[in-house]
């Protein structure tokens, strides 16, 4: 069964161009609840291990640097099969093949500054939670039913 939550960030240029706000709204119009939340900011170091996926990749030195370059917002968000629901919100790593309507087609600068971050398997999603949030960091009213889906 497709898990509910997934983890997103609001990448270094999109928080530099004021836009937390917008895009948190449309994560929420989307159906998405905030399970948790914060601004922080990654040393090299923590980008790098974050992207270790993509080490020796062409663009990796460059996606290290950008993604370190600044403050992030980072969130864990639930719906049902969050991990697919919230790629279809982001749209195409590339902003020039993403969908109108998209996060990334209406935010993104470019392929490399592409304002968001969006999990891509149920497995990363619950690693890249846990590398920004610890347990009592994550907050679940009881109206949300998380525990329903927990093992
Ligand atoms: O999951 P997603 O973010 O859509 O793309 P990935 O293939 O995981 O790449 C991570 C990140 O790296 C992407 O959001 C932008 C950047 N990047 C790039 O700068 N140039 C590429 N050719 C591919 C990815
Ligand atoms: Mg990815």
């Amino acid at each position: 069964m497709a898990g509910n939550t997934t983890l997103t960030m609001i990448k270094p240029g999109a928080v530099r161009r004021n836009l937390i706000g917008p895009i948190l709204g449309m994560i929420t119009e989307h159906g998405f609840k905030v399970e948790a939340l914060k601004l922080t900011k990654l040393s090299a170091r923590q980008a790098a291990k974050f992207y270790e996926v993509h080490r020796g990749k062409p663009f990796y030195d460059g996606l290290v640097n950008y993604m370190s370059s600044g403050p992030i917002v980072a969130a864990i968000i639930r719906k049902d099969n969050a991990v697919a629901e919230f790629r279809e919100l982001i749209g195409n790593t590339d902003p020039e093949k993403a969908s109108e309507g998209t996060i990334r087609k209406l935010f993104a600068e470019s392929l490399s500054h592409n304002a968001v971050h969006g999990s891509d398997s149920d497995e990363n999603a619950a690693k890249e939670a846990a590398f920004f949030f610890s347990e009592t960091e994550r907050f679940c009213p009881e109206e949300w039913h998380c525990d329903e889906d927990m093992e």
